[in-house]
């Protein structure tokens, strides 16, 4: 099966409005043509800096403007870093995303850090994401020469639906940022969430989004909202395990080479339904008792799951090789010390507002 970038919002509907037992058997049809369908990826999420941001995606925890219950941390030293790493690779994972709380990477000391822990990490056989927020063309190339394998830049959520979700920067913010990265080496990793009070449209706007980038991207989470109590969307009700299914397996199928990851929520989510979602598709997920900053299911829950299913855990660079580190010293690309001139919409947010009224109070 070819990948196509031409999808419609109607024919992606079709796809997932299809009755559940034909949606699977595609699903998993087109699943078995690119991909082992024992084998799933273990990721391992590492927040190198948490909290204080000064966004206002209305799901995030971490958004400094509403008063939620987590512990801020500044950013994490390479050698705290490395012992993470090495830990997650004891425990089966072969890719560690490291996850910081800011708008956009600036260039300076604390990105010149994290350049360090991406050299540090690569080294150890591991492959490497991150997920910092937006980025010049620049600061993915001296990624990509510290070794970066993938870096995470999600959509969200429809290009429509979007605006009632984040004020601070602009859909086109994001596309724009994903095209700096697939100028580099790096592979892209951009996603979304559902459960955020979306229509079935909007899951298919993302996927329409997102499947017409060309090349498609190499992963693609999809995250359930965890409703975090203080945020604009505590009150949300948790998806039913369907949505989730039926989103895993439009994905696959309008993405067949993707790796589609089950991301946040699976706490929430049954064996049973999580053994769907791979039978649909899904053939990566985030391992270890914490994502960012809420829980997951613990590591030796999941590797009971990978027991009772036949689950095997994917070995690093199946995908794409390994990249080859460059030292700082040998670095021959130079920082640009760039201000880039990223949107701030600033348009209103009912929900937001609402969270802000509430915190005033
Ligand atoms: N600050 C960077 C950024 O926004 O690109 C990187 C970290 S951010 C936490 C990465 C992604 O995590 C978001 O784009 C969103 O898709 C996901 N995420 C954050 N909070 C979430 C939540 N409460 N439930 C589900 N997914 C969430
Ligand atoms: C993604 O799509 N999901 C991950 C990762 N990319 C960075 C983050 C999930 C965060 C869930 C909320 C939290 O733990 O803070
Ligand atoms: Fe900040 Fe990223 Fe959270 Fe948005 S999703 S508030 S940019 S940490």
């Amino acid at each position: 099966m070819v990948e196509r970038h031409n999808w419609t919002k109607e024919e992606i509907l079709e796809i997932y409005n299809k009755p559940l037992m034909e949606l699977l058997y595609e699903a998993a049809t087109v699943h078995r043509l690119h991909h082992d369908p024992n084998t799933v990826q273990v990721s391992t999420l590492l927040s190198i800096k948490t909290g204080g941001c000064p966004e206002d995606c209305g799901y995030c925890p971490q958004a400094a403007r509403y008063h939620t219950d987590i512990e801020g941390n500044d950013l994490m030293s390479v050698q705290q870093v490395k012992a993470q790493a090495l830990r997650a690779k004891a425990s089966g994972s072969s890719r560690v995303c490291m996850g910081a709380a800011w708008r956009n990477v600036k260039d300076g000391p604390e990105f010149d850090q994290v350049l360090e822990m991406v050299r540090t990490i690569n080294k150890l056989d591991m492959e490497v994401c991150c997920t910092l927020g937006m980025l010049t063309e620049n600061q993915a190339q001296r990624l990509a020469e510290a070794g970066l394998y993938a870096y995470n830049h999600n959509l969200d959520t429809s290009e429509d639906y979007y605006k009632d979700v984040i004020s601070t920067r602009a859909f086109e913010d994001r596309l724009q940022t994903i095209d700096n990265v697939r100028k580099s080496n790096v592979t892209v990793c951009s996603g979304g969430i559902i459960g955020m009070g979306e229509r079935l449209e909007d899951r298919a706007g993302m996927l329409v989004a997102l499947s017409t980038l060309n090349p498609q991207p190499e992963s693609v989470p999809i995250n359930a909202l965890v409703a975090v109590e203080g945020t604009p969307m505590e009150d949300m009700e948790p998806i039913p395990i369907w949505d989730m299914i039926r989103m895993v397996a439009t994905t696959r199928i309008v993405m067949p080479k993707t790796q589609v990851r089950l991301s946040a929520g699976r706490t929430d989510m049954s064996r049973e339904g999580q053994a769907m979602c791979f039978f649909a598709g899904a053939n990566s997920i985030f391992a270890g008792d914490k994502l960012l900053t809420t829980p997951n299911p613990d590591v030796n829950e999941d590797m009971e799951m990978f027991r009772l299913l036949g689950l095997q855990p994917q070995k690093a660079f199946k995908k794409a090789p390994q990249p080859v580190t460059v030292e700082e010293e040998d670095s021959s690309i130079a920082p640009m010390g760039e201000n880039p001139k990223w949107t701030r919409p600033g348009h209103k947010i009912e929900r937001n507002e609402a969270a802000r009224r509430r915190s005033k109070a």
